[in-house]
């Protein structure tokens, strides 16, 4: 499979996945439908589906003038979330198919809405690819607008933290350089995060995207998903997971980087 990502509005990110033996894709969030159109029409492939991660409008908003625009496209959505011009809601565990090699599995992964999805793909032999909208951003997560700190550690920690490790992470939003930087308050002597935060720079400097990350790099950078740690823990003075995660997303709506 192919994945294009495809900058929209201020630091949105919309996705094509591509099956290339069908020419078959998906698009994911396609806020901006003309755009995600021309870049379809460059690569020669035929626009089947739309895989919304949650009803906010700079993810949805673009459902109704794509259903306009390709007449009998499917769009799905999370069943709880009222993504705008759903045709298909999803369930946690349903399972698409893109042409004829690509898996699509449904995650439900709440907190940022009450609804939200992240896309698992795989395809054939090639490693996995998760959208994770807005819950897991690279080196950060969603404000949780919609849910409780034990839903975000599940959706997060459990959930997104299961895959494996190799799994390509694409997100949302383009947060990562701010993430990284937050991250190093919580945890200023994590070597990787210092690493990562240089890197970012780099690319900020070249107009480079940070995505994908990976599974595995979000378990040892992002501080969300690191909870689990002991060490964390009492660095931030609390005594389990979920409620480090809770005071760690605290700091995060009150940090002015
Ligand atoms: C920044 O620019 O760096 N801190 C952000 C500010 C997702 S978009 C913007 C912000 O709050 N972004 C949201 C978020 O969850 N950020 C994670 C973080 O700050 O750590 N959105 O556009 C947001 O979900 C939205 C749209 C929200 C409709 C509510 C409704 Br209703
Ligand atoms: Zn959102």
């Amino acid at each position: 499979m192919k994945i294009l990502h495809i900058p929209c509005l201020g630091d949105n990110y919309a996705y094509l996945i591509i099956d290339e033996s069908s020419k078959e894709a998906a698009a994911v969030d396609p806020v901006e439908p003309e755009k995600v159109l021309g870049v379809a029409n460059e690569n020669g492939v035929d626009l089947k589906m739309v895989l919304t991660t949650h009803h906010h409008w700079d993810h949805a908003g673009g459902n109704e003038r794509m259903k306009q625009l390709v007449p009998g496209i499917k769009v799905y959505g999370g069943s709880i979330d009222n993504v705008k011009g759903c045709t298909d809601k999803l369930e946690n565990g349903d399972k698409l198919t893109l042409g004829a090699d690509v898996n699509i599995l449904s995650l439900h992964t709440p907190c940022h809405t009450n609804g939200h999805i992240s896309y698992y793909v795989t395809c054939k032999e090639e490693d996995p690819a998760v959208f994770t909208g807005d819950t897991l951003f690279i080196a950060g997560c969603g404000r949780f607008f919609e849910g409780t700190a034990e839903q975000m550690y599940q959706s997060l920690c459990v959930t997104l933290g299961s895959l494996p490790k190799p799994t390509r992470v694409y997100c949302g939003h383009e947060y990562t350089l701010k993430n990284l930087q937050f991250a190093l308050t919580v945890e200023p002597e994590n070597a990787k995060t210092a690493q990562k935060l240089s890197w970012a720079q780099n690319q900020q400097k070249g107009n480079l995207p940070t995505i994908p990350s990976t599974i595995e790099e979000e378990l040892e950078t992002n501080p969300f998903m690191r909870v689990d740690l002991p060490e964390l823990r009492t660095r931030v003075g609390c005594h389990s997971s979920v409620e480090t995660i809770q005071e760690i997303r605290r700091r995060k709506d009150h940090w002015r980087g």
